[in-house]
This record gives C-alpha cells, sequence and structure tokens, in this order.
C-alpha cells in the first residue's frame, strides 16, 4: 500500500529535499502551508508539483487536527519552525510559540489522530545543534549537556524533550533528529552561508563591492541538506523510535567558508571584499558546533556524500549561474521623463 507523509514547514529548504526523497520513494506527500497567500507557494508547487498543499499553521492546533484527518499520514515530519537563531532574540516570544509549542501542538495532532493504535503513525521532530549551545564536550553526541544560547535554542530544546516525553508517555514512535547545520543552492538567504555564496556570486559578476559579516570566528559544522533529509527518512524506518546527531563530523570557521567560497569564484583574496560589523554580532554565540554522528552511522546506516568544499562550490556555482541568467534575460531601457505620469508607470511596467 502505498505510503503516506505528512510534512511541516514544506516551503523551506529541507521541506523540498524531504518531499523529492518520499516522493522518489513511492510515497503520497502532503505539505502544511500556512497563510492565505504563501510566497513560497509557487517555487513548491514548481519544484515538487505532486505534493498535496493542505493549509494550516503550527500555532493553531484545531487546523493541524484538520490537516490529520485530510492526509491520514503513516509519517510525519515536524520541519515548520522559526529557524534563522538572530532573528529569536528579536521575536522570542513568537520563537516560543512556534518552534516550542508548535512542536507540542503537532505532537498532540499526532496523538489525537492515533487514538487507541499508537502504532498508526511514526513522528520525526527536527532538533537542532544549537540545543548545545555553550561548549561542554566535543565533539558533541546524543548523551551532551544541552545548554543553549539563544531564543530558538531553548524553544528547540522544549520540543526535544516533549517529542522523548511523548515517546515514554504514551509509547509513539516518536524520533528527534539532532542535526546540524546543513546547507544548499536552496538555503535561505539569511543564513551565512547562503549571504556569503550570494555575496560572492554577485562580487563576481560586478554587482556588489562589499559583504559585511558578525563573528568571523565562530565554527560550524556543515553538511548537505540532500544527505541530511536521508536521516530524516530512515529514522522512521527503525523498529524502535529514538535520538540521533546528524553531523559531519568536521568543523569550519567563517573565514574558511571564505577562503572556499571565494576560490570557487577565481577570487583569490577575500579580505578586499569583507567587512564586519556589530549589527551581525549576537547577543550570545554558539562558539563551536562539531557533532558526533557515530550512532547514526551505526544504526541508521548514514553517512555524508558531499565534503564541506564541494558544498559551498555547488553553492557559489548555483548562485553564479541563476545571477548570471536573470541578468542575460532582463532586457535594460533608458526612459526620459520617468518622474511625469506616463513615464513612472512605464517604469513601473
Ligand atoms: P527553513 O527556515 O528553510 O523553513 C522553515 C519552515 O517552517 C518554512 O516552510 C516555514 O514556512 C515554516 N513555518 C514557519 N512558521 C510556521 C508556522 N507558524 N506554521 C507552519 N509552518 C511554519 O528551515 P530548514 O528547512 O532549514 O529547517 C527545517 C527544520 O530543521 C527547522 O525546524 C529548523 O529549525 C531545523 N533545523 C535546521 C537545520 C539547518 O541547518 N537547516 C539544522 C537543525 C535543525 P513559511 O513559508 O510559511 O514561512
Ligand atoms: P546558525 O546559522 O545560527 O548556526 O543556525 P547561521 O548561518 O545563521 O549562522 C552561523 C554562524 O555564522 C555567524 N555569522 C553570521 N551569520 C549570519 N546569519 N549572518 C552573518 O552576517 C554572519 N556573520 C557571522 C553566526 O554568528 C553563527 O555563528 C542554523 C539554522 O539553520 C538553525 O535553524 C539550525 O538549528 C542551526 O543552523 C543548526
Amino acid at each position: 500500500m502505498t505510503k503516506r507523509a505528512l510534512i511541516t514547514g514544506i516551503t523551506g529548504q529541507d521541506g523540498l529535499y524531504l518531499s523529492e526523497l518520499l516522493i522518489e520513494k513511492g510515497y503520497d506527500v502532503y505539505g502544511l502551508i500556512r497563510g492565505q497567500n504563501n510566497p513560497k507557494l509557487d517555487l513548491v508547487r514548481e519544484t515538487v508539483p505532486d505534493v498535496k498543499l493542505l493549509t494550516g499553521d503550527l500555532t493553531d492546533v484545531a487546523s493541524l487536527v484538520r490537516v490529520f484527518g485530510d492526509a491520514q499520514p503513516d509519517e510525519v515530519y515536524n520541519l515548520g519552525a522559526i529557524s534563522f537563531v538572530a532573528y529569536s532574540w528579536e521575536n522570542a516570544s513568537l520563537t516560543t510559540d512556534v518552534t516550542g509549542k508548535g512542536v507540542l501542538n503537532v505532537l498532540e495532532a499526532t496523538r489525537l489522530y492515533a487514538g487507541s493504535d499508537v502504532d498508526k503513525v511514526r513522528f520525526y521532530q527536527a532538533s537542532s545543534s544549537e540545543m548545545f549551545g555553550k561548549v561542554q564536550q566535543v565533539p558533541q553526541s546524543e548523551s551532551t549537556l544541552l545548554w543553549p544560547r539563544s531564543p530558538y535554542g531553548v524553544a528547540k530544546v522544549f520540543g526535544h524533550y516533549m517529542t522523548i516525553n511523548y515517546r515514554e508517555s504514551y509509547g509513539m514512535h516518536a524520533s528527534s533528529g539532532i542535526l546540524f547545520n546543513h546547507e544548499s543552492p536552496r538555503r535561505g538567504p539569511e543564513f551565512v552561508t547562503r549571504k556569503v555564496s550570494l555575496a560572492v556570486a554577485r562580487i563576481k559578476l560586478g554587482l556588489q563591492d562589499k559583504l559585511t559579516l558578525g563573528n568571523l570566528d565562530a565554527k560550524r559544522d556543515w553538511g548537505f541538506a540532500g544527505d541530511y533529509v536521508r536521516a530524516m527518512w530512515a529514522m522512521l524506518q527503525q523498529p524502535v523510535a529514538d535520538d540521533y546527531v546528524v553531523a559531519t563530523g568536521e568543523t569550519h570557521t567563517i573565514k574558511e567558508l571564505l577562503d572556499v567560497a571565494f576560490a570557487a569564484a577565481g577570487i583569490e583574496d577575500w579580505q578586499p571584499f569583507v567587512y564586519q560589523d556589530p549589527a551581525f554580532f549576537r547577543p550570545a554565540e554558539v562558539d563551536l558546533l562539531i557533532g558526533d554522528a557515530s550512532k547514526a552511522r551505526d544504526v541508521l546506516g548514514w553517512t555524508p556524500e558531499v565534503s564541506f568544499e564541494q558544498l559551498v562550490t555547488m553553492m557559489v556555482e548555483s548562485d553564479l549561474k541563476a545571477l548570471s541568467a536573470s541578468r542575460g534575460s532582463v532586457p535594460a531601457a533608458l526612459v526620459t521623463g520617468a518622474t511625469g505620469q506616463d513615464g513612472s508607470y512605464l517604469v513601473e511596467a
């Protein structure tokens, strides 16, 4: 029988990669989409046209109950969240509602949907290496003490323990993937890897001459999103639910990211282009992330396939290609009298 999966966060980076993977495996995929006119709707329809979209919001438990009734899922992947760490200080309460309590809402909708048959559905929670926060132990594993350093991290810790609690309280097949940073050409431009790859491409094409960043000494364990969604799926295929760290085991500074990204565009020295601004520093930083994914390797058989250098080069090349294509396809026009009535309508058109 065809398996059915419900994904929250369908418009995000991971939602798209996971949809592609599940469709390739023959699943019927349902995606939760929010808002009356989500700007990423067209992107989802173009990238994964077979996904069926259902309207709802992580903060609205009634909408989730309805969506479960419509999708009748065998597997639920809870990827929806306010996921930008820097933003979480500015909107801590909203982040707590969506990234934290949103998990409880989906767990509760899952429990109600399953009723007395807990084996009816399996649940995946998108936990994060941001939960480790202040460095206690290197590399970080499933048993490392959690010490979150941002409102986002605190909200993720809530979701993580709530997932474990539902597993222990109700016997639900609820697993939590503690994923370290993973990136791709689909990464949002607010995150540092994509901010850098876009800027490098624009600098190369003469569209920009300056890249302003925050802390260049932070270290992250960066992998490829396409590799990481395989681990999510593998967790839900296990006979027993559990928690797994998913990481490459390699760490790099932002400076090393700059080295590889600029080199990928044929620019030897990034120093003349890169500036620092305190506005991009965080009130509290996670200084060092490096994950020990040996449990995922041993139990799930998971290993990453794309290296750091390949990942960063892929992102720069993708941005160069897209920017070159869009530049080539937009004709230039000179409008005299642009401030007048007709001129301003013409400029707008
Ligand atoms: P994105 O930021 O790309 O996507 C987040 C998704 O959440 C979007 O689809 C967004 O939809 C949705 N969303 C936000 N608010 C709500 C809401 N109130 N109701 C329903 N949906 C909502 O994240 P990623 O794809 O990168 O990450 C997926 C998950 O994995 C997130 O939970 C993230 O915190 C977690 N994670 C990510 C890591 C990474 O390195 N990428 C590492 C570890 C964990 P909309 O279009 O409506 O805004
Ligand atoms: P992170 O990713 O906070 O690890 O969260 P992000 O790319 O935003 O930051 C990584 C590191 O880069 C430093 N940095 C900058 N970051 C951004 N965004 N912009 C800058 O200009 C800049 N300059 C330096 C940051 O200080 C930080 O140390 C991501 C998200 O996907 C989370 O949802 C996920 O849970 C974690 O990864 C694991």
